[in-house]
C-alpha cells in the first residue's frame, strides 16, 4: 500500500460517499447499504505497543496508566493536554473505507480514550501542534467523541452519549469517504462529517486516562476494510540509517583532534520523517534530546515516569553510533505543574534529588554527558547586586540557595559515575556581567568540590545584538581550560533575515564558532539546536500550520544552506 496517490485517495473518498448519503448530522443509522467487510486485523498481538508511553502490554491488553501529560505554561498553569502517540507502533495505510473497533476496560473511575490521529502532532514542550485526528471513549459513563480538523489545539466538533455503559466497552469507528459512523456496544450512536481528517489515508494511534482513576486496559484494537476499501498496517522504522564516510561528523572525527558534531533532536520527526531521520543519523555523531528528557515529559506525575520518548533517541544514537549528550536535569522551565506547587523547602530538595536519581538512574551508561543544571545565571539586574551572586532565584534557589547546584551535580555523579557533567548557559558567550558571574560561580563550585566537568555556551543568536565575536567566546573556553573544565557549544542557531546577505551572515556565525571549538583542546562538541528550519525551536509554532524558522543549517526542504556548507569549510581545512 505505500505510495498511494492523492489522485487515487480522492477517487476512493467519492465512491465511498456513495454509501452515505446522510453525513453531518447524529443518526441511529448509516443511511447506506451495509458494507462489506474484510478481514479484521488484531493491531495489539506481535505489535509494539512497548515503546508507548505510559503503556504496558499485559495479557489482558495494553494497559494504559494516567499520565496527566500537559504542555504547561511557563507560569505553571494549565495547559495543553499532550496525550502520547504509538508513533514505534503500527499504523494504518488505507484507501477507501476502513472500520477499527476497540474495547476499552474499566475498574475505576478513569476515563479512557483511543485517540485515532489522521496525521502525527508536532510537540514541543511549550506547544502542541494537534493534528487532524478523532478522539473516541468512555467519560463519566458517557461515550465521547471529539474530532479536530488540524487547525487548531482544541476540538471543532464534541458530541456525548448517555447510555448504559459499563466496565467493559466495545467502541467503533467506521472511516467511510468524508463521513465517521460511531458505535459503541454494535448500536450506532451517529453519524459525523469527518472532514477531511483521514484524507492522507493514515491513522496511527494514541490513548490516554483521566480523570480520577488509574488507568485502564485497552482489551482489543483491530482495524478492517469495508467493501471496496484496502488496508495494510505499518510499523515503524528501523532506526539505523545508512552512513557516508564524508558527512559532517565524519570531517570532525577526521581532525587531528576529534571533536563530535551533535544537534538537537525529538523523537517525533524521528519516526515519521524519513529526510529528518536520515539527515539526523548520516550528519550528527551526538545529539541531544530538545525536549523529550525534560520533567514535563518524563516526570508528568510525581513518581510516574514516562521514558518512551527519551529511550527512542536513545536507541536512535545507538543504531547509528552517536553519543547522547543528555538535557537537563534541573531548570527553572519545562516542569510539570506538581514540580512547581507550594512545598516545603525540604520536599523541594526532595523532589529535585528524586528526579535527578530516577532520570539519571534510568539512563545511566547510556548517555555520554548530561546538562546537569541548565541557565542558571539570572536575566535580572538586580540579581547582580544583591547578594544572589548573579544566580538566578528561581524554585530551587528559593529552596536551597546556590547549593542547589552543589546538590544537583553531586547527585548526578552518583546516580551516573561515568558521565560527564555540564552546567549549560546562555548569553555568556562574550563579556559582561553575565559572565563574571558565571565565572565567579564557576570558582566557587571548584573550591566546594563540586563535580562539575564543563560548560555549555549555548550559542543562541536571535537578534543582531547577539551576534558575538568568536575570539570573545575563545577567550571563555581558555578561561574553563584555567579551571580544568571542558567547553562545548551547546544549542547553536542563528535566525537572520530574508535579505541576500543574511545567510552568509548566518554561515560566519556558525563558522566562526566552529572554528574555535576545534582549535580550543578543551572543546569537546559543537550542537546546533535543531538543524532543519522545518522544525527549529526559532519556528512561529503558534499558528496553524507553523511558520517555518530560518536559524538552522537546513531549509525546511532539507536542503544544504550556505552555513552547512561553511560548517563543512571548518571541519575539511
Ligand atoms: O527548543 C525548546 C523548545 O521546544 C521548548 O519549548 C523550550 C522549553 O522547554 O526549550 C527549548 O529549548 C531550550 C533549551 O532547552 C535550553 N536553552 C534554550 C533552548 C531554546 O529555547
Amino acid at each position: 500500500m505505500e505510495g498511494l496517490s492523492v489522485g487515487v485517495r480522492r477517487r476512493s473518498v467519492v465512491a465511498a460517499a456513495a454509501w452515505l448519503p446522510f453525513v453531518g448530522a447524529s443518526t441511529s443509522c448509516t443511511g447506506g447499504p451495509e458494507p462489506v467487510r474484510g478481514p479484521a486485523t488484531d493491531l495489539l498481538e506481535g505489535r509494539d505497543w512497548a515503546h508507548f508511553a505510559g503503556a504496558k502490554p499485559t495479557s489482558a491488553g495494553v494497559r494504559i496508566t494516567r499520565l496527566d501529560r500537559r504542555i504547561t505554561r511557563q507560569d505553571g498553569g494549565g495547559g495543553q493536554p499532550n496525550p502520547p502517540v504509538n508513533l514505534r507502533g503500527p499504523h494504518l495505510v488505507f484507501r477507501g473505507a476502513v472500520r477499527i473497533e476497540a474495547r476499552l476496560r474499566r475498574t475505576d473511575d478513569t476515563d479512557a480514550y483511543l485517540h485515532l490521529y489522521g496525521e502525527t502532532p508536532v510537540v514541543y514542550d511549550e506547544w502542541r501542534q494537534e493534528p487532524r485526528g478523532v478522539r473516541i471513549g468512555v467519560a463519566g459513563g458517557r461515550v465521547r467523541f471529539d474530532r479536530w480538523d488540524g487547525d487548531s489545539d482544541r476540538p471543532a466538533a464534541t458530541r456525548t452519549f448517555a447510555g448504559d455503559f459499563g466496565e467493559d466497552v466495545r467502541l467503533a469507528v467506521e472511516v467511510r469517504g468524508s463521513g465517521l459512523v460511531l458505535e459503541a456496544d454494535g448500536t450506532v450512536l451517529g453519524t459525523f462529517a469527518g472532514r477531511d481528517v483521514f484524507g492522507h489515508g493514515r491513522v496511527w494511534f494514541g490513548a490516554d486516562a483521566q480523570g480520577d482513576g488509574e488507568g485502564w486496559t485497552l482489551g482489543e484494537l483491530r482495524a478492517l476494510p469495508l467493501g471496496r476499501g484496502r488496508m495494510a498496517v505499518q510499523n515503524a522504522p528501523g532506526l539505523e540509517v545508512p552512513r557516508s564516510t564524508d558527512a559532517l561528523r565524519d570531517l570532525a572525527a577526521d581532525l587531528e583532534r576529534p571533536i563530535r558534531l551533535g544537534t538537537a533532536l525529538a523523537a517525533g520527526p524521528l519516526l515519521t520523517d524519513g529526510a529528518y531521520r536520515r539527515t539526523a543519523g548520516e550528519e550528527f555523531s551526538m545529539l541531544t534530546p530538545e525536549n523529550d528528557f525534560k520533567p514535563q515529559f518524563v516526570q508528568p506525575r510525581r513518581g510516574v515516569f514516562a521514558f518512551e520518548e527519551g529511550d527512542t533517541l536513545v536507541a536512535f544514537a545507538e543504531a547509528n553510533g552517536m553519543q547522547v549528550h543528555a538535557h537537563t536535569l534541573v531548570w527553572f522551565e519545562a516542569l510539570p505543574a506538581w514540580m512547581r506547587a507550594e512545598m516545603t523547602d525540604a520536599d523541594r530538595r526532595r523532589v529535585m534529588t528524586d528526579h535527578i536519581r530516577a532520570v539519571a538512574g534510568h539512563f545511566r551508561g547510556r548517555v555520554a554527558e548530561w546538562d546537569v543544571v541548565n541557565e542558571p545565571m539570572s536575566d535580572e539586574d538586580e540579581d547582580y547586586t544583591n547578594g544572589n551572586l548573579g544566580v538566578r532565584p528561581h524554585l530551587w534557589f528559593e529552596a536551597m540557595g546556590e547549593r542547589y547546584i552543589d546538590i544537583a551535580f553531586r547527585t548526578a555523579r552518583e546516580a551516573d559515575p561515568h558521565a560527564v557533567l555540564y552546567l549549560n548557559e546562555y548569553g555568556v558567550e562574550e563579556d559582561g556581567p553575565r559572565w563574571d558571574a558565571l565565572l565567579a560561580l564557576l570558582i566557587r563550585l571548584r573550591g566546594r568540590g563540586v563535580p562539575i566537568d564543563g560548560v555549555g555556551f549555548q550559542n543562541h543568536e536571535y537578534t543582531a545584538g547577539d551576534r558575538t565575536d568568536p575570539e570573545a567566546f575563545r577567550r571563555k573556553v581558555r578561561a574553563l581550560a584555567g579551571l580544568g573544565l571542558k567547553a562545548r557549544v551547546s544549542e547553536m542557531d542563528v535566525l537572520v533575515g530574508d535579505g541576500a546577505e543574511d545567510e552568509d551572515v548566518q554561515a560566519r556565525q556558525f563558522a566562526g564558532k566552529l572554528a574555535v571549538c576545534t582549535e580550543e583542546p578543551n572543546c569537546t562538541s559543537f550542537s546546533t539546536w535543531g538543524f532543519t528550519d522545518r522544525y527549529g525551536s526559532t519556528a512561529d509554532i503558534r499558528t496553524y500550520p507553523p511558520g517555518p524558522g530560518n536559524a538552522l543549517p537546513w531549509d525546511p526542504a532539507y536542503e544544504a544552506k550556505p552555513a552547512y556548507w561553511a560548517l563543512r569549510d571548518v571541519l575539511d581545512r
